[in-house]
């Protein structure tokens, strides 16, 4: 029998593979990514692991896929429920600053801090937004409608699969197998002709809308590794002539603990692609949709957490606004050195991040009452911290991600009032709930409070 998690584990590994005999710079990026962790963990030791093991950073990967219907989003929902990932969190991408892409957006991914560590494979998942009409007229979301409605992603026998692998938790070694060629298959790119006038006929509107509904099947995008020094990183890749976008995304390299996430990728390379002209006859073309990205993961944060973060990215953008000719990095890192707290210690004493907490085996034992307050027990020695690692996205950055493989602008018609969806939308087209991710993390904090509570005969910490 083969479990859930080695479904999930076998999955990320194969894609990996696929993906890197498909796209060869993906595997320069693994193979420098793996480079810069060892000498991480040569160079930090213990401290290197503090926000998941080698283990699991090594075979960490998160790939992004996007789809054009409710229908079709839920049928990813039962190949990613096969492997014990649920959607977490809302994304809208829709409306975020420098881009205008029309999707909305989830994560799947395992939700259990055992199952994170076992193997944290996550799948940003997007779905586009045709009843959005700053995007498309009602003509083309018609011919959109049809052309989606008449597409089959995924072959039954992969869906069965999947719901058996979901309901029983587990696989025979046969279906195994069998599951995971069909779902590899399904997220590999398919060589079938495009229709070149629909594809450019989307293209106009956006790129991603030609990607999502310019094709008649779906495909990875992208896999990103981990690496546990993106900086490092970013030289090296440049150094073996890979040109990455200009910009590592997220938070300012500084010398605080790191925070949420930060992400750098290299612009889609073209790739040859059989196209079916007006005529009927089958041209090769080529397209830019596939790319590699590598991000490094630090500390989730509170909502209060976020909303500094997100406090301090306006700032940014108001002050590179009024000073085009300064390095965007250095006016970053010097706002985050005045606004936020630059130690573990005072995060969690200030509620910004997520934290375990643990009784420190060498507390103070002379019979003394210890404080109430998380800040007085760290300060005084009874309690440690340890953090908990940002397992999401983040809308801006993702919003960078996506103009790696596009060329145009597209357009928008911002006289219009945009379609609403929300959470709460997307958890009815899913037919599952998408999880809040803050609520995860707290539920994680909460329990090891809760334990530490018990055992310093505290009332409720
Ligand atoms: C997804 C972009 C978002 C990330 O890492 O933020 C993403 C896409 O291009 O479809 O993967
Ligand atoms: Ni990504």
């Amino acid at each position: 029998m083969i479990s859930q998690w080695q479904l999930r584990a076998a999955f990320a590994a194969r894609l990996s593979d696929m993906y890197g005999r498909e796209v060869p710079a993906y595997t320069t990026l693994v193979d420098v990514s793996r480079e810069v962790n060892e000498e991480a963990l040569r160079a930090r030791g213990a401290d290197a692991e503090r926000l998941g093991s080698i283990g699991r950073v090594t075979a960490e990967r998160h790939g992004a896929i996007r789809v054009g219907t409710p229908a079709e989003l839920r049928q990813v929902a039962r190949i990613f429920g096969a492997l014990g990932m649920r959607p977490v969190g809302f994304y809208d991408l829709r409306e975020t600053k420098g881009s205008a892409v029309p999707v909305v957006s989830t994560a799947f991914r395992p939700v259990d801090h055992d199952e994170l560590a076992r193997n944290p494979f996550r799948v940003f998942t997007s779905l586009l937004t045709p009843a959005d009409p700053r995007f498309f007229d009602a003509g083309l979301r018609a011919r959109l409608d049809r052309f989606l409605a008449d597409r089959e992603l995924f072959p039954p026998e992969l869906l069965a699969l999947a719901d058996r692998a979901e309901a029983e938790r587990e696989l025979p070694d046969a279906e195994a197998e069998r599951f995971l060629q069909l779902a590899v298959e399904a997220f590999a790119l398919s060589p079938e002709p495009i229709d070149k006038a629909w594809y450019e006929t989307l293209e106009r509107v956006s790129g991603v809308a030609a990607d999502i509904g310019g094709v008649r099947s779906t495909h990875l995008n992208h896999l990103t590794p981990r690496v546990l020094d993106i900086d490092e990183l970013y030289r090296r890749m440049t150094g073996r002539g890979i040109e990455m976008i200009d910009t590592i995304q997220g938070p300012p390299r500084w010398k605080g603990p790191d925070l949420l996430l930060r992400q750098t990728s290299f612009r889609a390379l073209a790739e040859p692609r059989a196209l079916r002209t007006p005529d009927g006859r089958v041209t090769s073309g080529a397209l830019r949709v596939r790319f590699g990205e590598v991000e490094a993961r630090g500390i989730a944060v509170t909502r209060k957490g976020r909303a500094l973060y997100d406090r301090l990215l306006a700032l940014l953008d108001e002050q590179t606004a009024l000073r085009p000719g300064a390095d965007r990095g250095e006016l970053a890192r010097a706002l985050w050195t005045e606004h936020v707290p630059g130690s573990e210690h005072e995060l969690a004493a200030r509620a910004l991040a997520y934290f375990t907490f643990r009784v420190a085996p060498e507390r103070p034992r002379d019979g003394g009452r210890p404080p109430t307050g998380i800040a007085d027990l760290l300060r005084d020695g009874w309690i440690r911290a340890e953090p908990i690692v940002y397992e999401d996205f983040l809308p801006r950055s993702a919003a960078g991600i996506f103009q790696s493989n596009l060329s145009g602008e597209g357009s928008r018609d911002n006289a219009k009032e945009g379609a609403a969806y929300d959470s709460a939308w997307l958890s009815g087209a899913l037919g599952r709930e998408v999880l809040d991710p803050y609520a995860l993390y707290a539920r994680r904090q909460h329990v090891s409070l809760a334990q530490v509570a018990r055992e310093l005969g505290l009332g409720d910490a």
